[in-house]
């Protein structure tokens, strides 16, 4: 089993669509391991964000994600990392298809919503920026059997 991070941005809090979010993947069978409400520090959000450091658009989401709360989550199931990725969506608006969070609630580059890990190390490194250890759940899903059944 493979764990990934994925967090609802603060357009998705405020346009009251978390519930809806969630949703998707609870009925998928994704397990949640672990959720916080938050806000991201300026310092957090540079760290999360590094790999956008000098692009035109690094400040502006800098000031996007640490606007209003998030909620930080880490899911844990089968490729897990891909399958979160697909229910997300692509980046830009015209690509994320009908489907997916993006495709079927966002229309901006920025305000898309949701993040997604998109790699194992890019996984393992977000999970450890916003959660200790014990702060995610191992324990036993009752639906399990019926969602891997081999
Ligand atoms: P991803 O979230 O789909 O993995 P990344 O390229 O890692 O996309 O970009 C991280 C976040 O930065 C995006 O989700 C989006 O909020 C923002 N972003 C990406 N490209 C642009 C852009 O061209 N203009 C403004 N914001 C962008």
């Amino acid at each position: 089993m493979e764990k990934t991070f994925s967090m609802i941005k603060p357009d998705g809090i405020q346009r009251g669509l978390v519930g809806e979010i969630l949703q998707r993947f609870e009925k998928k069978g994704i397990k949640i391991a672990a959720m916080k409400f938050m806000m991201i520090s300026r310092e957090l959000a540079e760290k999360h964000y590094t790999a956008h450091k000098g692009k035109v658009f690094y400040d502006d989401l800098i000031r996007f994600i640490t606007s209003s709360p998030v909620l930080a989550m880490v899911f844990e199931g089968e490729d897990v990392i891909n399958i979160v990725r697909k229910l997300a969506g692509a980046t830009s608006p015209e690509a994320a298809l009908p489907g997916t969070v993006r495709g079927d609630y966002s229309l901006d580059v920025e305000y898309n919503l949701i993040h997604a890990s998109d790699s194992k190390e890019s996984a393992e490194r977000e999970i450890s920026l916003f959660f200790r250890e014990e702060e995610i759940i191992n324990y036993e899903l009752i639906t399990a059997k019926w969602v891997y059944p081999k």
